[in-house]
């Protein structure tokens, strides 16, 4: 008998997989396709924990929908543009492509090395110029349609390093490489106009029926549609009005003070002289303000008298207009009418600065003195103090008081989203250079299509300072304006890197396209994608980014479908306890010695469960994983150990377990090999057999029940282990060849998603040339999953008292009659009268006695 030796039989598959591309496919539209996708990785260096889970789950059902008959698109690439390349070249001096591509060549090989049914040949990295210069004509077809757009905004910038940080380089405002103080410089910038599709993208996420609840509701509030209505408060001495948004137009007469964002382009004008200086000083506080916190409230409110007035245009009262820091210029129009009463963020800042108020909204039964309110009353009541709206409920007089704005011509109704326009330059070396030229005569010119693509010079030196080396490589920087001739510099920015991630999809239906982006005949076959897997992490951007992106597509008449992911799966995170030394910190799993530190010998202190991650060490290498165990057991332990949108906790005496399941099975199939090798099977059973054989098409159901379309890959491996066990508990005397064979191939079968090296090798063992797939994905017998018999339990006045064993389909009469029968019966109720027999079919018999 031969020893299950993982490695030498995952090499000799995965070799034959590659030798034969066994998972590449083309469009065939007489079979039904499956389009399969994880999100593709960023090639940081090595997989990790996570991309072995995430990456397992989407290969169970690649795999099983493969064996069912689907033609199954299951690709694989790299995100490969990023900050990671530019801070590995700044810190060690490679340059960033070769990191880039050397991570690449290596997560691909640690890839391949766990078995993923990938169609490589439709692989491509984003950095790889015959991907990016599509993304570059996007962006021109975008620019033709109005759809991108140039304006200045702030973004954080170190002076020291001369260079802008993203969000995240960015620790309690200082830089993160030079801890200098880090300010908000004001650049030009790229946008696309995201905000055109915002009510699309609201609608469509109610028919998003795949994709689970938290991550509508996170797209919903993100999108953050507010209707309310746009009032002018006129400027007082003035001809000017300062137009606000509000959501609460009900407390209209309670506005008692006006704030306006510091940035607003009225706020210097408005100050008076003697305001003048601290007008100033404050604008100049706030623009170094993280606009983040402003916005989460993080800072302390605080704000400051402009010295203008404007006049309430319902009350016809002078109101005080202040800046305040709370106050953002890039939602509704930067300005808002400011209601103490009834807005608590208003209250505060009313008793700081000791602005008077005024009650408009009365719960039922109390009477608001605000002499000595403690608290803004948001919630709802009667309108009071608000001329002919008084007595109203305060939600009617929203509808009524719009109207009665738009009958003055004093406001209108609006619509108000929360989403931005997506700013999409970044000023980085690393990432796809945006296609467009300046010329002093012209303005920003697009580049023609036929100068693309605008190929990334590899000729630089990154070292982090003095801006992006781009705008130091003077053949990159100087060409000639296509329009006037003249001399005309190029744009320096490169696009965030969320704009590769949101088509990639696409271009996996076409890779080697090269009239344009995407073939729109393959994306037709195979968009959208059926399933989707990743982390909720990218529960906002991601995913939105890439539902706008298919929306540009559908209208730049690339391809067709409004939505591109019909179904989303969100997989937990991978977690395992921390340990720590007293002296030498947090340590690798592998540091600890019979519960001490391996450096010291102190005893270790174990720590929470969280998740895998570098800097605290509980981490768990998939290389060694895989030397120690092999792949199949790496890919089981991440199936079965938990349901895929849970967290997992690593541990590992459950990766044992899953390794001796294995061999168990092993063992099972080498020791019946010569019961069940003889072809000449018969199927005719014994009791036994029958009983074999109704677990076997159980099991089949409840696998494909658990693995379509519901994950539940944990429950599915747990009943091929307990059908494990009943062929180990069965009587080889028995002689039923053919049951036992048949239990024994679905076992390999059905674990063959989960465990795919494992499963064609015992496959072939059981006597089958054709491959797994080939075999096709088992079907249960209905009859077979019918009991014959049934045993039921008798009970007499509700104690248990015997056991009667009758045809399954026996009617009830002749159950009742067969537990009265029954000796022990016999005994407890001889002498006594019969009351009652209660029948519960399949289960129970009582008889009620007396
Ligand atoms: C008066 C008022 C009274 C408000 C009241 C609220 C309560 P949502 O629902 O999120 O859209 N607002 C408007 N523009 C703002 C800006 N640029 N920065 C900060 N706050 C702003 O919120 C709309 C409400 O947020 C608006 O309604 C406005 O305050 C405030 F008892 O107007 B309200
Ligand atoms: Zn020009």
């Amino acid at each position: 008998q031969e020893r299950y030796d993982a490695a030498a039989i995952e090499e000799r598959w995965q070799q034959q997989w590659d030798e034969q591309q066994s998972f590449a496919v083309t469009e065939d539209s007489a079979r039904q396709k499956y389009y399969l996708l994880e999100m593709f990785p960023y090639p940081s260096g090595r997989i990790h924990m996570g991309h072995v889970r995430n990456y397992s789950i989407g290969d169970v059902v690649a795999r099983f929908k493969r064996m069912q008959g689907f033609n199954v698109l299951h690709p694989m690439g790299w995100d490969a543009f990023g900050m990671p390349a530019e801070n590995a070249a700044i810190q060690h001096g490679t340059h960033p492509a070769k990191w880039t591509y050397e991570n690449i060549a290596h997560m691909r090989s640690q890839l391949k090395k766990m078995g993923f049914a990938y169609d490589w040949q439709r692989e491509f990295a984003t950095c790889d110029v015959d991907y990016y210069r599509w993304e570059q004509l996007i962006f021109l077809k975008m620019y033709e349609k109005g759809l991108t757009y140039k304006k200045s905004s702030f973004v954080n910038w170190c002076e020291p390093c001369q260079t802008v940080l993203a969000n995240e380089q960015v620790e309690d405002g200082r830089c993160w490489r030079c801890d200098c103080e880090v300010e908000q410089k004001e650049l030009e910038q790229w946008f696309f106009k995201i905000t055109d599709y915002a009510q699309e993208l609201l609608d469509e996420t109610y028919n998003l029926s795949g994709w689970p609840d938290p991550v509508l509701t996170m797209q919903r509030n993100w999108i953050g549609r507010s209707t309310g209505c746009e009032i002018d408060f006129p400027v007082d001495g003035s001809d000017n009005a300062i137009t606000v948004f509000t959501t609460r137009q009900d407390t209209l007469f309670g506005a008692t003070f006006m704030s306006l964002a510091p940035e607003h382009p009225m706020a210097l004008e408005l100050a008076s002289a003697e305001q003048r200086s601290v007008v100033e000083a404050f604008i100049a506080k706030v623009r170094r303000q993280d606009k983040t916190k402003r916005a989460s409230g993080d800072y302390e409110k605080e704000g400051v008298f402009t010295g203008a007035f404007c006049i309430n245009p319902v009350t016809l009262q002078r109101i005080p207009v202040y800046l305040a820091n709370f106050v953002l210029m890039d939602y509704g129009t930067g300005a808002v009418m400011a209601v103490p009463t009834h807005d608590q963020r208003d209250f505060e800042f009313a008793g700081k600065y000791d602005i008077p108020l005024q009650v408009v909204i009365q719960p039922e039964g109390e009477a608001f003195d605000p002499a000595t309110m403690t608290e803004a009353w948001t919630g709802p009541g009667v309108m009071v103090n608000s001329a002919q709206f008084d007595g109203l409920d305060n939600e009617a007089a929203k509808e009524k008081i719009a109207d009665y704005l738009e009958q003055e011509g004093i406001g209108r109704k609006t619509v108000n989203f929360r989403l931005r326009d997506w700013g999409v330059s970044r000023q980085r070396y690393w990432g796809t250079p945006i296609p467009i030229l300046y010329c002093d005569v012209c303005g920003a010119v697009p580049v023609p299509e036929d100068q693309l693509p605008v190929v990334l010079p590899q000729d630089v030196s990154v070292s982090g300072e003095g801006g992006s080396p781009l705008a130091r490589h003077e053949a990159f920087l100087y060409t000639d304006c296509p329009q006037c001739g003249g001399k005309a510099r190029r744009e320096t920015d490169t696009f965030d890197t969320f704009v590769e991630s949101s088509w990639y999809f696409a271009r996996y239906a076409c890779p080697q396209f090269s009239d344009g982006p995407i073939d729109r005949s393959a994306a037709d076959y195979w968009l959208p994608i059926d399933q989707y897997i990743g982390g909720i992490e990218h529960a906002v951007m991601h995913l939105l980014y890439a539902r706008f992106f298919t929306k540009v597509l559908r209208d730049l008449d690339m391809m067709t479908v409004d939505e591109p992911f019909t179904n989303l799966l969100t997989q937990g995170m991978v977690c395992m306890e921390t340990r720590s030394c007293p002296e030498h910190g947090w340590l690798f799993p592998e540091e600890e010695v019979d519960g001490c530190c391996s450096k010291c010998g102190q005893k270790v202190i174990l720590g929470r469960n969280e998740k895998m991650s570098k800097s605290k060490k509980n981490v768990v290498d998939p290389d060694q994983l895989i030397n120690r165990y092999g792949a199949d057991t790496a890919r089981l332990f991440s199936l079965f150990a938990a349901p895929p949108e849970k967290d997992l906790e690593w541990n590992e005496q459950g990766v044992e377990g899953c390794y001796r399941f294995l061999n168990r099975v092993w063992r099972a199939v080498y020791d019946n090999f010569d019961l069940v090798s003889d072809a000449s099977l018969q199927r005719e059973s014994s009791d036994g057999g029958k009983a074999l054989r109704r677990q076997t098409h159980r099991t089949i159901k409840k696998v494909t029940e658990d693995i379509d379309g519901s994950f539940h890959f944990n429950t599915a491996i747990s009943a091929v282990m307990e059908l494990v066990n009943a062929i180990y508990g069965f009587d080889a005397k028995e002689q039923c060849p053919g049951v036992m064979r048949e239990a024994l191939e679905t076992v390999v079968l059905l674990l063959a998603p989960f465990v795919p090296h494992f499963s064609e090798e015992l496959w072939s063992v059981l006597g089958h040339t054709g491959g797994i797939e080939q075999a096709g994905w088992p079907t249960f017998d209905p009859a077979a999953l019918v009991e014959d018999e049934k045993t039921i339990v008798v009970q007499v006045n509700g104690k248990v008292r015997g056991k009667v064993t009758v045809p399954a389909d026996a009617a009830e009469e002749a159950v009742q009659a067969a537990a009265l029968a029954e000796d022990n019966v016999i005994r407890f109720i001889e002498g006594k009268t019969v009351r009652k027999v209660i029948v519960v079919p399949g289960r129970l018999v009582n008889v009620v006695v007396s």
